[in-house]
This record gives structure tokens, sequence and C-alpha cells, in this order.
């Protein structure tokens, strides 16, 4: 008794469409950051320098009341804000800049002229 045992290899024709993820996500691009801290009733540092272009605006509230953020060209006009830093919490903020003189403060009645405030640097 013969066994015959056809054994057919179907040809797949397998196309595999490349699905590329091109990752967008790079640290290269985040902006510089700047760091800094709020409280009754001082802003520190009181001066900082960044070249120009993107920066981060990392803000602090060390103290017990709310505090926020203002950001003002030299011209007065506001470029960046943060409206309210509850005590113990961290804003953020980002602002593109060209070079110049900006102060950054805070606008609650009475702070700034308190002491919350600081100059901000921009240089080429
Ligand atoms: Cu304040």
């Amino acid at each position: 008794m013969t066994r015959r045992i056809a054994v057919t290899v179907p040809v797949v024709a397998f196309l595999a469409a490349g699905a590329l993820f091109a990752l967008a996500r790079s640290g290269a691009g985040a902006p510089p950051s700047v760091g800094l801290i709020e409280k009754e009733f001082l802003f520190t540092p009181k001066d900082v320098v960044v070249g120009m272009g993107g920066v981060a605006f990392v803000v602090n509230n060390q103290g017990e009341i709310d505090h926020n953020f203002v950001l003002e060209a030299s011209g007065g006009k506001t470029v960046a804000q943060i409206d309210t830093i509850a005590p113990g919490q961290t804003g953020r903020v980002t602002a593109t800049l060209p070079p110049g003189i900006y102060t950054m403060y805070c606008s609650l009645p009475g702070h700034r002229e308190a002491g919350m405030v600081a100059t901000l640097r921009v240089g080429p």
C-alpha cells in the first residue's frame, strides 16, 4: 500500500507596508527654562539672563498666599502670564522673546511694590 502525501505549499506574497513611526518628541527642541521662586514678598532670583528665543518659566510659590506671574516687555506690554499660583504650587508658561529687558512681577495689589519684582535680560 502506497501512501502519497501531496504537500502543497501556497506561496503567499506578503507585502508589508512599512509603518514608520517618526517620533516628533525630542528633548533637543525644548526651550531653556528659568526657575523662579515667589513668596511674601520676594521674587528670586532678582536678575535673570537668557538668550533670545523660547524660554519656559517655571514659577514656584513658596509663600503662604496666592501669587501670580506677569512678564512685561520694556514698553509695558504683557508678553506672558500665569493667573494664579497657589501656595506650594508651580506655574509654567512659555514665551518666545526677542532681545531686550523685561520685568517679571506679581500683579496682586501691593505685591510688586513690596518686592515681588525681578528683571529678565534677554540677550541676542
Ligand atoms: Cu504676589
